[in-house]
Parts: C-alpha cells; structure tokens; sequence
C-alpha cells in the first residue's frame, strides 16, 4: 500500500508552495505529496521539482496546458490510483487549506472513533458548526455560501458546503465514481464530484474547517468559472428531476437516479 497522497494543484503558485508542502509534511509525515503544475509562467513548476528532488515523498505531475483545476484534479486522481495511494486528498496550494487540520479530516475518513460512522469522502467545510473564514472578502463569501445553497436545493444535496476543495477520498471510493463522466474544467469541479459520489452511494461527511484567504499571489477564479458552474448545476439538476419524474411515471422504477444519497 503505498498511503496517502496529497494532490496540491497549482498555476503561479511560486510564493506558496515551498510553504505549503513543508507544512503537509510536518502535519501528516507519512503522507506523499503530488504537485500539479499547468506550466505555470511564473516557474511553480520548475521549484517543485527542486522541492522533488530534495524530498522523495515529494513528485511533481506537469501538464502542457492550463485546461482548469477539475482536469488537473482528475489526472492526478488517475496517476494516484494507478500508484496504489489510498487515501487521497486535494489541497490548495495558497494556504487557505491549513495542512494542520489535515489529520482532523484523515481521523474522520478512517473513523478512529468507535462511534463515528465509516465515510468515503470527507469535506472539510466552512459551512458546519465550528467551520469558519478568515479575512475572506465578502463577495467571495457570498458566492461559496449562494453557490453551496443553490447546489443543495438543485440537486438534492446534504452537503452544507458543496464547493469545498479540502477533501479526503477513500481509493475504493474513487474508483466507484465515474470519472470519465466528471468533465467540469472549472471549480464547478468540485460539484461535479459530489454530484457523482451521491450518484455513486458514497457516504459524505462534513468535518470544521479554518479557510484562510491567500495573504500571496492571486485567485485564479473568474466569471467564466462561474458560469461554468452555475450552468451545469442547474443542467443536471433539471435532468434529475425530470428522470425522477418519469421513473415514478414508469412502473416499475427506472433510472434510480435518487440512490444512495449521501448522509452529510
Ligand atoms: N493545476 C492547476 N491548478 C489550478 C488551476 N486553477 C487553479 N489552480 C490551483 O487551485 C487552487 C485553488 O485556486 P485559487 O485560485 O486559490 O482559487 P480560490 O481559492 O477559489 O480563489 C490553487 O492552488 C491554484 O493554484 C488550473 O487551471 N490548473
Ligand atoms: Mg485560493
């Protein structure tokens, strides 16, 4: 088995990542870490292959192109499987996942306390009781918490924070979700997943988390991705429904597209 790996996805990412990757690594010391650089222009890449090269729980993914976080993700998810790592965690380069609270989330995913349930994905979340933000502009608060109650009532969704990008995944329930029909680019991304892990009957747990705004660089979110998001939400929300309704209209049942809701 060869245990945990922690996907950090970056494009200019130069002033942060040095930082990040030491800090994953003396939170979780067994735990791996996989950079996934789109050919970043301000040179992400080539420093994370010095810190590669100087640490050999430390391997660098590098893409051609920058085609979106969701395309970035979902290479590394393949390479990870492929290499046997189990779990599987996503985490941002800029800071605003704290690698400190990273054992709170691998506890949960591996239910250590006898009277937590068995999860397939935990989420770190901003949304829960005790989950909070930190010097996050207010209009970025307002589309993470509009987008995460939009998502829940178009699709259905326990989930109080559906676009959390700290997560942990069993391997075993990475594989159960259909990845080559995950094909959001953007941070709809992140959705996407959900979508398909509640299609797929895996169990969803939210744990609190601290998300802190990046005191470095720059935010790669534009309207473009949210409009990504927002279309497809509302596309596949509409395609439930309406195959919801005609599998109560058929006799005996149909798509079951209602399966194995996650219990967040
Ligand atoms: N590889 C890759 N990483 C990306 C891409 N877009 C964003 N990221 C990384 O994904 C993480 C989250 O992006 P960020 O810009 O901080 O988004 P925000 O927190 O929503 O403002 C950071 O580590 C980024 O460097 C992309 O297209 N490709
Ligand atoms: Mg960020």
């Amino acid at each position: 088995m060869a245990g945990t790996l922690v996907v950090i996805p970056t494009y200019n990412e130069r002033e942060n990542l040095a930082d990040t990757v030491a800090r994953v690594r003396a939170a979780v010391p067994a735990a791996s870490v996989l950079v996934v650089d789109d050919s970043s222009p301000d040179g992400t890449g080539e420093l994370a292959d010095e810190l590669a090269a100087a640490d050999s729980a430390v391997q660098v993914l590098h893409r051609t192109t920058k085609d979106g976080l969701g395309a970035a993700y979902l290479e590394a998810f393949r390479w990870a499987l492929e290499r046997g790592y189990d779990p599987i965690v996503q985490l941002d380069a800029d800071g605003s996942h704290l690698p400190e609270q990273l054992p709170r989330l691998l506890d949960r995913l591996e239910a250590t306390d006898a009277t937590a349930s068995p999860a397939d994905l935990v989420i770190g979340s901003r949304w829960v009781p005790g989950g909070s933000i930190e010097n996050w502009p207010r209009r970025r608060e307002l589309l993470s918490r509009w987008g995460s109650a939009y998502a829940r009532v178009a699709l259905g969704l326990d989930t109080r924070d559906a676009t959390a990008g700290y997560r942990a995944f069993r391997a075993a329930a990475l594989r159960r979700i259909r990845l080559e029909d995950v094909n959001t680019r953007g941070y709809g991304f992140q959705v996407d997943m959900l979508w398909h892990a509640r299609e797929a009957g895996l169990t969803v747990v939210e744990v609190p988390v601290t998300f802190v705004e990046r005191a470095r660089g720059r935010s790669k979110m534009n309207p473009a991705i949210v409009l990504e998001a927002m279309v497809r939400v509302t596309g596949w929300g509409l395609r439930s429904r309406f195959g919801r309704r005609a599998a109560t209209q058929s006799a005996n049942g149909g798509s079951g597209s209602a399966a194995g809701r996650s219990r967040a």
